[in-house]
């Protein structure tokens, strides 16, 4: 369902006057409130001023998460502390978190964004959602849960961990909507295997399934496995948490960006460029009303590319491919660049593996090599070595062609890679170690 009309359906000339006379004010109000940014406009030479048109926002600076970092903690706040009311951060897992805040109207309009985007996935008043993303720093427990609110719906704030008294109630409390990452998802699948649990005989209908990559495959295996409607919402912490984009319910084809608040674009992230329409490139975003945490033109890293054709759905804001990986995950194994995610893609078409794999990166000499282990399910771990043999050639083979790149291909025991609770780490990337 759409919930909101008016901002979801506009005319595309009507959103364009809208972001341009948006644009206009973040511009103003961080050159005034930011000496951050008052000092790169001033470098630029740009003033408030010059944004008459949206073109104009090619002139504007970029802000990396490094710019973010070197004010750490509270540098690039728009507001004074007296009107901050949250502070999250980004779930970075080395160095220093980088802290993000809001003030009141922030998360009222946090709330209203995760609502539409709830609506977006087919959840409404009435449901009961299962909330398994992390509350605390991390924006997605928090996030989802005023949504869910903001809805109407029920929430059960369970946050991560204990998957077993999960799966229990999911059982008992029989929520239709589940929300987690899809490598939780698909942990909860296995546990409830364990604990003879069906999930056709839940009450669950859709899984909001995001804040990692995961592939149009993974997607496949947890609807099969979970007996619900899987939809890819997007988010980062730095822009706002979830409620960026999110895939409708009716196409699940590329992800709704809210338009109305935030500004996208995608660039080379060589050239910095700006990329044909339609190409992949890293994702770009100007926050269009953020009041604590303003950014203009944050390089989130992560690729993917940009669809501004109608949906079926009826709505008219741009649509986000789901994310390919990101920029700063790209591994190049011998000059051919290889994300995760086409990886698992691989993996998750042949018969006989489970859906849990690690790429472990390494140098030998001057080359980046590749290792792949994945998992093989219990009947084929009961079988014979020589089948083991030919489906690890096999998965070898297709990744050459796939890729044109050698990689080692290793099966390991069934459960052997480890579960998280979280986002999943894949890439175990031992040139840094
Ligand atoms: O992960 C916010 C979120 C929470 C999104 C819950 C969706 C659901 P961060 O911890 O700051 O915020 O991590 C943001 O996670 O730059 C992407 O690289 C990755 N990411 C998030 N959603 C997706 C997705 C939250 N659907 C970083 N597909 C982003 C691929 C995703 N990558």
């Amino acid at each position: 369902m759409i919930r909101d009309i008016e901002n979801e359906t506009m005319p595309r000339e009507d959103l364009r006057a809208l972001q341009l006379q948006r644009l206009q004010a973040v511009v103003e109000r961080v050159y005034h409130l930011v000496p951050f940014y008052r000092r790169r406009l001033d470098e630029a030479g740009v003033k408030p001023e010059d944004i008459r048109t949206l073109d104009d926002l090619q002139r504007l600076p970029f802000t990396t998460k490094q710019d973010i970092r070197d004010n750490y903690p509270f540098g690039l706040f728009a507001t004074p502390m007296a009107q901050v009311v949250r502070i999250h951060a980004s779930s970075g897992t080395t160095g220093k978190p980088t802290p993000v805040a809001y003030t009141q109207r922030d998360l009222e309009t946090w709330a209203e964004l995760m609502a539409r985007t709830m609506a977006c996935a087919g959840a409404h008043r009435g449901d009961i959602i299962h909330n398994a993303y992390g509350y605390g720093l991390f924006t997605g427990g928090l996030g989802f849960h005023y949504g869910a609110e903001r809805l109407g719906a029920a929430v059960i704030p369970v946050s991560g961990g204990q998957t077993r008294r999960q799966i229990m109630l999911i059982q008992d409390f029989a929520p239709t909507v589940l929300c987690c990452t899809p490598s939780f998802a698909l942990y909860l699948a296995e546990v409830g295997l364990e604990m003879g649990v069906s999930f056709q005989d839940t009450q669950l209908r859709v899984g909001v399934f995001g804040a990692e990559p995961w592939s149009e495959a993974m997607r496949q295996e947890i609807e099969n496995r979970l007996y619900l409607d899987a939809v890819d919402i997007y988010g980062l912490s730095e822009i706002m948490g979830p409620g960026v984009c999110v895939e409708c319910i009716e196409a699940k084809k590329g992800l709704h960006l809210f338009e109305d608040h935030f500004l996208p674009e995608i660039i080379d992230p060589q050239t910095l460029e700006p990329v044909p329409p339609g190409e992949y490139g890293e994702l770009v975003i100007t926050t269009l009303t953020r009041e604590a945490f303003p950014l203009l033109r944050y390089r989130t890293r992560d690729v993917t590319s940009l669809d501004y054709s109608p949906c079926i759905c009826g709505r008219t804001i741009a649509r986000m491919q789901r994310i390919r990986g990101r920029s700063d995950d790209m591994l190049i194994i011998r000059g051919v660049n290889v994300f995760p995610s086409q990886i698992e893609s691989v993996l998750m078409e042949t018969p006989g593996v489970a859906p849990h794999y690690q790429l472990i990166v390494d140098r030998e000499g001057q080359l980046d090599t590749l290792e792949v282990h994945v998992e093989v399910d219990e009947a084929m771990f009961s079988d014979e070595v020589k089948k083991m043999e030919a489906l690890a050639k096999g998965i070898q083979r297709q990744i050459k062609d796939y890729f044109t790149v050698s990689v080692k291909v290793k099966l390991v025991e069934p459960r052997s890679i480890p579960r998280s609770e979280g986002k999943a780490q894949r890439v175990i990337d031992k040139r840094k170690i």
